[in-house]
């Protein structure tokens, strides 16, 4: 496959084939951001706050929405208003890890409601194929009210320490994300995956959308296995997107810090294809 890195955000969003990563190459390029801000934060009031604060920063906003608190529906109705205000997309970061009977359930309907809302969400590959054709299948149904406005990643490697997420994990991740491309748009991982051969092959005009988490300018882990690189490395590496979290919204001026993420991670992005 001839990688699709060195291409422009602009032209990446001209000539994808899937709607979403249309709109957010579109996005990228207008914001001039490639940053995604995973708000792990606690309470609605902390979530929305941070959501509008860093809104004009960002080109998605990253959540997991079942540890608020104190969750009603209004807050992702809230969510997308911002979303809209500020023109970013809405992750969920539910890393759907079951039986595809049960994820559909899941996805579509359930407590959170999460299809309505999340214009992304992610699944780890552990049940096999079966969790990736579920939720296509899901978003493919007559009656699934938002079509062409959902997509899916899925979490191909892991950046906690000790990670199972290798190997035949990772390779059966490009096999789903190449056999679903109507629902897949990409993955979670910390290094490109065009190279890794599976019975699909590579399709023609492959560009699966590149999201690398475990990004910190200030730290090179945590205490619980999580390791951290700097958003130039993630993009040289061929992060399309950098997630970041309590490196930017557990600093004290988040606002600040969001600008200098955005700033190293688009210097990054312009080396990379060239324009710097
Ligand atoms: O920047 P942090 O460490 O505060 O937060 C990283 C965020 C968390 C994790 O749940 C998530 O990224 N994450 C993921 C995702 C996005 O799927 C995968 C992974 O391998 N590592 C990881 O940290 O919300």
């Amino acid at each position: 496959m001839a990688s699709k890195s060195k291409l422009s955000y602009g032209e990446r969003a001209k000539h994808h084939t899937h709607p979403v990563a249309r709109r957010l190459f579109g996005i990228a390029e207008s914001k001039k951001t490639n940053v995604v801000v995973s708000a792990d934060l606690t309470t609605s009031k902390e979530l929305l706050d941070i959501a509008d604060k860093l809104g004009p920063y960002i080109a998605v906003l990253k959540t997991h929405i079942d540890i608020l608190d104190d969750y009603q529906y209004s807050v992702v109705e809230a969510l997308k208003d911002l979303a809209v205000k500020h023109n970013f997309l809405i992750f969920e970061d539910r890393k759907f890890v079951d039986i595809g009977n049960t994820v559909q359930k899941q996805y579509h309907g359930g407590a959170l409601q999460i299809s309505s809302w999340a214009h992304i969400v992610n699944c780890t590959m552990l049940p096999g194929e079966g969790i990736v054709q579920a939720l296509t299948q899901t978003a493919e149904r007559e009656d699934f009210p938002y079509k062409d406005e959902r997509a899916l990643l899925i979490l191909a490697t892991m950046t906690s320490k000790g990670s199972l997420a290798t190997g035949e994990y990772t390779r059966l991740s490009v096999e789903c994300a190449r056999k679903y491309s109507q629902f897949v748009i990409g993955f979670v991982a910390s290094r490109t995956l065009g190279e890794i051969e599976t019975e699909a092959g590579p399709l023609e005009n492959e560009d699966f959308v590149l999201f690398t988490t475990g990004v910190n300018m200030a730290s090179k882990g945590d205490k619980l296995g999580q390791q951290y690189q700097t958003p130039k490395s993630a993009v040289e590496t061929g992060a399309d997107f950098i997630i970041a979290g309590r490196g930017i919204y557990a600093v004290p001026d988040p606002v600040e810090t969001a600008k200098r993420y955005r700033e190293e991670g688009w210097n990054a992005y312009l080396s990379r294809i060239g324009e710097a």
